[in-house]
């Protein structure tokens, strides 16, 4: 709970008198499913124990108030001027800002509400998310902040709309073309289960994860990477993949199918046709991911992550060389399966690991970083948690 305590003592600090109350929500690992979501397909996340807390105070002034144990600085605006903070004006807010900023202003707007009749608030933020491991500190931050102004502004809107909040925040305030999967599931996530979402219809059912009934473990290596996906390489993906859906004359890669890869290999060029094979079998793989959680538990899911971290890698080509070395390495120590999460380019691997392995795992990623000349990496468990909420 140490966070949580930040978090107050924050608001204690920056604003003074006692917080209403305090919010969190997690971030995430994703099981299996990766750069799925923006193309409408399957993707099968977990929250994660770790989350960002708000202690959130209301002000009767309509003017919002943040700051945050990752920088000093407090930032004031008026709700109703959110929106001239970005994106013209992007550069001028703290990248922090950002997240919970956009998440107001993307409220402001779901609910039809007009900002002038909304209430003032003061939120201090912090966090035990590692920031830039892949794990998404910044759904973390997104989804904190959109339960807490939704239940103090009393907005009538369902976990989904807050998603969309969030994303929308990202999208538009802090410019990263990213999709759904990262804040569905930190506003979704469930003890010990997956959420397995469908990312056309935004239809989610929960999937018991078994992992501590199996003997297993879900081990992170964050090899320290850090990437960004407001730049670069992300979004040079999602342009691939919007190629190949339009040269496919499909409406999202969603529509196309393991049996059509034949076809497409005679339309597309090389590369496109790589980037959209990845898409297509991944979509595959969660399927007969959730199928396998379902029916024979989670000891039946190593090759099916060992796949898609090779796809991810020869296909899609968004890994890196620590992240191959993490993933090797833990393979060759007793891990069931292993594979890079997130949106790649850096972050975290994760690997599912048998009880009695965990160790070895741990020496074994430590000992090929350092013989490789990478920086140690960062090795810890996680559990599937549950997703936001009013603590
Ligand atoms: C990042 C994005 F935010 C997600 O929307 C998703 O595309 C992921 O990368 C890749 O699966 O986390």
């Amino acid at each position: 709970m140490t966070a949580r305590t930040d978090a107050i003592d924050l608001f204690h600090t920056r604003f003074g008198g006692e917080p209403l109350g305090t919010w969190s929500a997690p971030g995430r690992a994703n099981l299996i499913g990766e750069h799925t979501d923006y193309n409408d397909g399957f993707v099968l996340p977990f929250a994660i124990q770790h989350r960002t807390y708000v202690a959130l105070g209301r002000r009767d002034d309509g003017v919002l108030r943040v700051a945050s144990t990752f920088d000093d600085e407090v930032i004031e605006v008026a709700v109703g001027n959110i929106p001239s903070l970005f994106p013209a004006g992007r550069d001028s807010v703290a990248e922090w800002a950002r997240y919970p900023l956009g998440v107001a202003w993307a409220l402001v707007h779901a609910s039809g509400r007009d900002a002038a009749t909304l209430a003032g608030a003061d939120l201090a933020f912090s966090s035990d998310v590692p920031v830039g491991a892949g794990l998404s500190s910044s759904a973390a931050i997104e989804s904190a902040t959109a339960v807490a102004l939704t239940e103090v502004w009393g907005l009538d809107l369902d976990r989904v709309a807050l998603a969309q909040a969030g994303r929308r925040a990202e999208n538009e305030a802090v410019g990263a073309p990213t999709g759904i999967m990262d804040q569905m599931a930190s506003m979704l996530g469930r003890t010990d289960a997956a959420i397995f979402l469908d990312c056309r219809s935004l239809e989610a059912d929960v999937i018991d994860l078994g992992f501590a009934e199996a003997g297993l473990e879900l081990v992170v290596i964050d090899t320290g990477v850090s990437h960004s996906h407001a730049t670069g390489g992300y979004g040079d993906r999602r342009a691939s993949c919007e190629r190949g859906a339009q040269a496919l004359g499909v409406v999202a890669l969603r529509d196309v199918t393991v049996a059509d890869l034949e076809r497409a290999a005679g339309l597309l060029d090389d590369e496109t046709f790589r980037r959209v094979r990845h898409i297509v079998t991944e979509n595959d793989r969660v399927q007969a991911t959730v199928r396998a959680l379902r029916g024979k538990g989670p000891a039946a899911i190593g090759d099916l992550l060992i796949a898609s971290h090779a796809s991810m890698r020869d296909d899609f080509e968004i890994s890196v060389p620590e992240l191959d070395t993490a993933v090797d390495a833990a393979l060759s120590a007793g891990a069931i399966g292993a594979r890079m999460t997130g949106g790649g380019f850096g972050g975290a691997a994760i690997a599912l690991v048998p009880h009695e392995s965990v160790n070895a795992v741990q020496d074994a990623a430590t000992a090929a970083f350092a013989a490789s000349g990478f920086a140690a990496p960062t090795i810890f468990t996680v559990a599937p948690a549950a997703g936001a909420a009013r603590d």
